[in-house]
């Protein structure tokens, strides 16, 4: 399997809990690096630009909202299939779907506070890693 990079954000419910290392356990458990970090305060036209994707979708006021509401930790994750590992170990969206154990299982609130953002494709890791970082910000 290829080494990948994912872009992982830490959402204001996880800053404003001091959550955030045990969080970044559970990834550098399975086998996740951490290449790239970055603490930020997101006006909300950044958050709306961040899921522009999403624009359409009835959530998308209160996310860009919640998104904007404190800080929180961007990082780049890097290893063996990282998009889809990183995705499993978030776990569902919605924690009461969340698999026991994943972060969103452990930590997330209620689906508008899920604790974590991932990628969901390659695609989308290589544009939404080039939204926070410039390739030398990224330490592998
Ligand atoms: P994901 O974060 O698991 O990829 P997406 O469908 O991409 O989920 O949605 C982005 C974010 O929007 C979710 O993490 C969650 O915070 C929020 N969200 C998604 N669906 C709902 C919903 O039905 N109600 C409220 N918030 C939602
Ligand atoms: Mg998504």
């Amino acid at each position: 399997m290829a080494i990948e990079r994912t872009l992982s954000i830490l959402k204001p419910d996880a800053t404003r809990r001091n959550i955030t290392g045990k969080i970044i356990t559970c990834f550098e458990d399975a086998g996740l690096r951490v290449v790239a970090q970055r603490r930020v305060h997101l006006t909300p036209d950044q958050a709306g630009a961040f899921y522009a994707v999403h624009k359409e979708r009835p959530f998308y006021n209160d996310l860009v909202s919640f998104m904007s509401s404190g800080p929180v930790v961007v990082q780049v994750l890097e290893g063996e299939n990282a998009v889809q590992k990183h995705r499993d170990v978030m776990g569902a969206t919605n924690p009461k779907d969340a698999t026991p154990g994943t972060v969103r299982a452990l930590f997330a609130l209620s689906i508008d506070e899920n604790s974590v953002h991932g990628s969901d494709s390659l695609e989308n890791a290589k544009n939404e890693i080039a939204f926070f970082f410039k390739d030398t910000d990224i330490v592998g």
